[in-house]
């Protein structure tokens, strides 16, 4: 059997997965788990990853969780280019900073700033606070303020001249709150250009494709009574 991958691109996380492994022509089988039918909670796929999360990597019998473990796992078995992820100690650990940093900083502002406007009132049918909504976009605001300030500086992508798994890991993450309808890219015209080189390097087509879920979230169909019961617990854990 050879490698499966089991995501949902509405999640930022997946959309990262699926790019870099399309984009460097590894061949996947993609099982779609659908997050807004509550596919993740069978007991099927928590036969497959019993934290009932997406993104998950199966390799034969081997099984990785974390999207960032994925995407250095296939880094190093499909030898890709390597700008990527690159063997330079220093350039390396640059990559590393950014991956470890935007798990608790970029990651969690991007899905708050998603949830808070338009999947907890659209899909689960609870009410954001303006007050609350206010705070999630200003503190969306700082991280972005550090993801220019100190990531991107006046380099071309995040890590130096080329792109990396970095850059990839946070237009993802920033597609989140764009799909939400903030304008993060608005008055940073220097995010922007990234924006714009990223979308260049990784290619329209591909990227547009990656993102065509998370563009529509807005169009969320509201979840049944029984599915909400079930998820909402688990979202307000995941977004806290
Ligand atoms: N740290 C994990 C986070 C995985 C994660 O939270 N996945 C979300 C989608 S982005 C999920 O499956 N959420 C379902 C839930 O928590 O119920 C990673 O980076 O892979």
């Amino acid at each position: 059997m050879g490698l499966e991958l089991y995501l949902d691109l509405l999640s930022q996380p997946c959309r990262a997965i699926y790019i870099f492994a399309k984009k460097n022509r590894i061949p996947f089988e993609l099982h779609t788990v659908d997050l807004r039918k509550g596919q993740h909670l069978s007991d099927t796929f928590a036969q497959v990853n019993p934290l009932q999360k997406v993104p998950v990597l199966k390799d034969g019998d081997f099984i990785l969780t974390e999207s960032v473990a994925i995407l250095l796992y296939l880094a190093r078995k499909y030898k890709v280019p390597d700008h990527w992820y690159p063997r330079d100690l220093q350039a390396c650990a640059r990559v590393d900073e950014y991956l470890a940093w935007q798990h608790t900083a970029l990651r969690r502002n991007c899905l708050r700033a998603l949830w808070h406007k338009v999947m907890l009132p659209v899909f689960l049918g609870e009410p954001v606070s303006p007050e609350m909504l206010a705070t999630t976009l200003a503190e969306l605001d700082m991280a972005l303020q550090v993801l220019e300030g100190k990531f991107l500086q006046d380099k071309a992508f995040l890590t130096g001249p080329h792109i990396s798994l970095a850059d990839l890991v946070a237009i993802t993450e920033l597609m989140h709150p764009v799909g939400a309808g903030c304008q993060v890219f608005k008055g940073r015209p220097k995010l922007a250009a990234w924006r714009q080189r990223v979308e260049a390097a990784v290619g329209e087509v591909l990227f547009q494709e990656a993102h065509e879920v998370i563009l529509k979230a807005k169009d969320s169909q509201p979840a049944d009574p029984t599915l909400k019961q079930k998820m909402l617990p688990k979202v307000l854990a995941m977004i806290q």
